[in-house]
């Protein structure tokens, strides 16, 4: 394989581990009382959000759930302004007001973080209207959890996207909970694939353990929402290794369980085929570990030094005053 396959595989491996090491430490600082509030992590899941980001260009547009700091690291957003948001400092991308679950950048059209299941899907099909109106050919790319399915606003949201023919690009995440709940207990139909037909909708299953399906699924489906200006549904299967949130005692599941799905493990995988084609050997792992090492303890090292909002600005962006006065 050529040098420019070799550079990409490392490349979306390093993309994965980034993720992978700054939640771990962001348990740990969780566990340390720095950062506070929720906090969801998305071990195991590091597949779909970096294969679906190779596949959107800067002029598209990104919106995700609460479970999103994959989807912002990929996206380019700078591990320092997500650790200093978790940390509730005044340099967070939403100046430490909305920590993990707020992730935001305007420049980088990445619109959230909801703490609202499914809340993003409406702001998605606003979005691609607005960019309808405006001639603008972008995809709204939007990502969900598999309980976010069994809302109206998914399903209101559907209707809208293809009664108005918007380019909308729904990412449903099948982890198969939703918090404690399994896909079966919470979905009348579990195979979510089915669902956007009702709607006209066409919808794919992909492995969303694997990297490079994802990207290729992506791809091709962010391609047609581009060219034919409809919506698309992919459905990533996934799983996620960790609890729900830092409050979860996984009564719902077996250990077992989640260690046969941790035989899956998308960056163990996907190192294990790079190796497998002479693209990855212990020297260059170890090389990607250690500048994934340095960049995420700069972030932490950021956030720590950061200061705090002033007391005097607190009541800024939020308390405005009465029109009239
Ligand atoms: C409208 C709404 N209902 C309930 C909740 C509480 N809640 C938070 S996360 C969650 C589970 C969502 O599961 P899923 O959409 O599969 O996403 P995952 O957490 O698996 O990524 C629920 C019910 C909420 N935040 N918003
Ligand atoms: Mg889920």
């Amino acid at each position: 394989m050529s040098t420019i396959a070799r550079e990409r595989g490392r490349h979306l491996l390093r993309e994965m581990l980034r993720i992978r090491r700054l939640e771990e430490r962001s348990a740990e600082l969780y566990g340390q009382g720095k950062i506070r509030g929720f906090l969801h992590l998305y071990v195991g899941e590091e597949a779909v959000a970096v294969g679906a980001m190779q596949a959107l260009g800067p002029e598209d547009v990104v919106v995700a759930t609460y479970r999103e700091h994959g989807q912002a690291l990929a996206r380019g957003m700078d591990p320092g302004a997500v650790m200093a948001e978790m940390y509730g400092k005044v340099t967070g991308c939403s100046k430490g007001r909305g920590g993990s679950m707020h992730l935001f950048s305007h420049a980088l059209r990445f619109y959230g973080g909801s703490g609202i299941v499914a809340g993003g899907l409406p702001l998605a099909v606003g979005l691609a209207l607005a960019a309808k109106m405006l001639g603008e050919r972008r995809v709204t790319a939007c990502f969900f959890g598999d309980g976010a399915t069994d809302e109206g606003e998914f399903h209101e949201s559907l209707n809208l996207a293809a009664l108005w023919a918007l380019p909308v690009l729904f990412l449903c995440e099948n982890n198969r909970y939703a918090m404690g709940t399994a896909l079966h207990r919470h979905a009348a139909n579990p195979d979510l694939r089915q669902l956007p037909a009702a709607y006209g909708v066409v919808a794919e299953k992909v492995d969303g353990m694997d990297v490079l399906a994802v990207e290729r699924a992506v791809r091709h489906a962010a391609e047609e929402v581009r060219e034919q200006g409809t919506p698309r549904f992919l459905e990533l299967e996934t799983y996620r290794f960790r609890a729900h949130s830092m409050f979860d005692a996984e009564l719902y599941r077996d250990e077992a369980e989640v260690r046969a799905e941790q035989a899956r493990d998308p960056i163990t995988l996907f190192s294990e085929r790079l190796r497998a084609q002479g693209l990855l050997d212990d020297d260059a792992l170890a090389a990607i570990e250690r500048e994934v090492e340095e960049e995420l303890a700069r972030a932490v090292a950021f956030a720590e030094q950061s200061p705090w909002e002033p007391v005097e600005e607190l009541a800024t962006d939020v308390v405005t005053r009465e029109v009239g006065r």
